[in-house]
């Protein structure tokens, strides 16, 4: 049975097609820099927002109900959303996908009823990824949306719900492994705090650090090869997040001991949620050798939430694209659509537009990131900004060389102007696009 019997397979047809169902841009197959737009890539489904989602908000309820929801058993019903998965997948050509453990299949009642639902729809999961070739990008533990997990779940006060929480982790983490996951995400939306005032942060945050120690040790000892990736994000649901943005859960990172085995995925609307762009906290990472994955969506410009919209914003995604590039690409991760229809679209045709439209956008971002670098003088402008600690005095002082008072000694008369230039660089970016 088909659940998209109105869609063909979503070909390739350049700019100038007038099909709604067809890429304009992305071309899997296309080389740029020696890779393939699939390599670069690695375009993820996220399961959540595509095929559990439907519409729901603080105001209203749902407003699509999906055909592959509808069973009252909740392996039935998980096995037919994975059918539906894997058509809407391999229809778009999308060639990973991403899950939370309750995305799967419904929690059981106990620990070992959700472990037995969990092994069930996995066997039929890996039947499809082994007919289809599809793989895992990540999986993660949804340790948010149960009322137990109120107070958070690594970092609650109450140690038996940190046990609850390991528990999960350990089984999310044996089905990530057993369909042969690439990556394993945590991401602490109740791993915060709401107010300060009954709050050991010092004490939480220890807990958070020996407990992602933990699911490493175990993960390792299983065999897992992949990389752990933290996805920060300053608050929402949490009044703050202790995960607020790279740069802190970089720091976090290595005063736990952890940067070895955990890198980042960069969400581009928790990005400014924390005050920041996307293509800042894809730097922080890039520089710190922990961008591993991204979360691909897009906030709006008027509210202040975590909107979860599919991107479309081609300047924004090129300035990110630029990064990404300079930093040789992503490490380990893809792109996972994290974004979600919004309420009233309510065709199911519209999660093939959402997903077409995304994916074209990024491939316009890379070729026009691939030329502003190789045909602009970009790079050799902002390179010339620094030339003058690549040579003479500047080059000691960068190589450690002088003390400060030998740098002290070198100050002579007042420096020239020397312009930033930043109207130049924006002209430049702005001509390929
Ligand atoms: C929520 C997060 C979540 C993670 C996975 O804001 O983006 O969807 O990506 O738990
Ligand atoms: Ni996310
Ligand atoms: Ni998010």
């Amino acid at each position: 049975m088909s659940y998209f019997p109105a869609v063909p397979q979503i070909p390739f047809e350049g700019p100038e097609t007038d099909n709604p169902f067809a890429f304009r841009h992305y071309e899997k197959t296309q080389t740029v820099r020696g890779r393939t737009m699939a390599e670069h890539f690695k375009f993820a489904c996220a399961y959540w927002h595509t095929f559990t989602n439907g519409g729901g908000d603080p105001f209203g309820g749902p407003t699509r109900v999906y055909p592959w929801d509808r069973k009252p058993d909740p392996v039935d019903r998980a096995r037919d959303k994975a059918d539906a998965a894997f058509e809407f997948m391999t229809k778009l050509g999308l060639d990973w996908f991403c899950f939370h453990d309750r995305d799967l299949v419904d929690e059981g009642t106990t620990p070992a009823e959700s472990e037995r639902l969990l092994a069930a729809t996995a066997d039929h999961v890996s039947e499809h990824m082994a007919d289809t070739g599809i793989g895992l990008l990540w999986g993660t533990a949804n340790l948010f949306s149960h009322p137990r997990y109120m107070n958070g779940a690594a970092t609650n006060p109450d140690f038996a719900v940190v046990a609850h929480a390991a528990a999960q982790v350990q089984q999310a983490l044996d089905v990530t492994i057993r369909l042969g996951g690439e990556n394993y995400v945590f991401w602490g939306g109740r791993e915060g705090y709401m107010s300060l005032l009954n709050t050991d942060m010092k004490r939480e945050l220890d807990n958070l650090g020996r407990f992602l120690g933990l699911a490493r040790d175990y993960a390792r000892a299983q065999g897992f090869t992949g990389t752990f990736f933290i996805e920060p994000k300053p608050c929402e649901p949490s009044k703050h997040q202790y995960d607020y943005d790279a740069a802190t859960v970089v720091g976090f990172l290595r005063h736990y001991g952890l940067a070895d085995d955990f890198k980042l995925n960069i969400e581009v609307n928790h990005a400014t949620l924390s005050g920041h762009t996307f293509e800042h906290e894809l730097q922080v990472a890039a520089d710190a050798g922990m961008l591993g994955s991204i979360d691909a969506n897009r906030g709006d410009y008027q509210n202040g939430w975590d909107t979860d919209q599919f991107p479309n914003n081609l300047h924004e995604l090129t300035e990110a694209m630029l990064v990404i590039l300079r930093a040789g690409g992503l490490q380990g991760g893809g792109v996972n659509f994290d974004a979600k229809l919004r309420r009233n679209s309510t065709d199911l045709e519209d999660l093939f537009h959402a997903h077409i439209g995304g994916m074209d956008l990024f491939a316009r971002a890379l070729l026009a990131a691939d030329r502003i670098l190789e045909e602009s003088p970009i790079e050799a402008m902002r390179q010339e900004r620094y030339a003058s600690f690549d040579a003479g005095s500047g080059a000691a002082f960068a190589r450690g060389k002088l003390s400060l008072s030998e740098l002290a000694a070198l100050a002579a008369g007042e420096p020239e102007m020397r312009s930033g230039k930043q109207e130049l660089f924006e002209n430049l970016v702005n001509r390929y696009l």
